[in-house]
């Protein structure tokens, strides 16, 4: 399999991640997304969105939305990281979901402005709201955190790989101070201890 990436995305590194846990072979082929190489023909015929990831499967088919993958993933190799459980699955769903619609788009796309130089007048409006819902979003976490060890329970699923690469960079930028949610630190240092674990800029795996 081919995972078309970007290193410093967190989407990216949500695909990367699972790959590593589940030992799974994958080459990565690099594209430049401040320079706009995903919005090329031949990138465009894979995902007509020009976004990062996609994962070129062996026989050419090409899956694209991170959130996707993972479940593809984890379902072709029948992962625990996705319960068969109706409910368990359900709520690492609602996870999932989640994340596109709450979390990412409040604490992954003001990092990106405030860290590749791509705030303009319209993004410094936006950014005290986005701010305000990235730390409502930092709260649910950490109150589901509380009492259990990962986002549905006990053990880690795709809901945990999900969420950790954008809030584990939640503060590069400068927008979000983890130490307000001592919860999710302690999630953190959990899954970085956990064995498979890969770092956002690691490149072998
Ligand atoms: N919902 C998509 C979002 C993908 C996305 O936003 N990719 C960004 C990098 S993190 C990208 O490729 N941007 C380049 C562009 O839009 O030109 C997913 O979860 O995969």
């Amino acid at each position: 399999m081919i995972l078309h990436d970007f290193l410093p995305s967190g989407n990216g590194y949500k695909i990367r991640l699972l790959c590593a846990f589940l030992g799974l072979k994958v080459t990565l082929k690099e594209y430049d997304i401040t320079k706009g190489e995903t919005h090329t023909d031949a990138f465009l015929a894979m995902n007509p969105s020009g976004k990062i990831p996609v994962l070129e499967l062996d026989n050419g088919q090409c899956l694209s939305e991170s959130n996707a993958v993972l479940l593809y993933l984890a379902e072709a190799h029948q992962s625990p990281l996705l319960p068969t459980d109706l409910i368990q699955k359900a709520k690492v769903h609602q996870w999932l979901f989640w994340e596109q619609y709450s979390h990412e788009p409040n604490i992954a796309s003001p990092r990106f402005w405030l860290t590749h130089n791509a705030m303009n007048d319209l993004k410094k409006q936006m950014l005290p709201d986005r701010i305000q819902q990235g730390n409502a979003a930092l709260k649910q976490m950490n109150d589901a955190l509380c009492s259990q060890n990962f986002l549905t329970g006990n053990t880690l699923t795709l809901a945990d790989i999900c969420l950790f690469p954008y809030t584990h960079e939640a503060e590069e930028g400068g927008a979000y101070d983890l130490s307000d949610y001592p919860h999710i630190q302690r999630w953190i240092r959990t899954i970085e201890a956990l064995n498979g674990y890969i770092s956002i800029s690691q490149k072998k795996f």
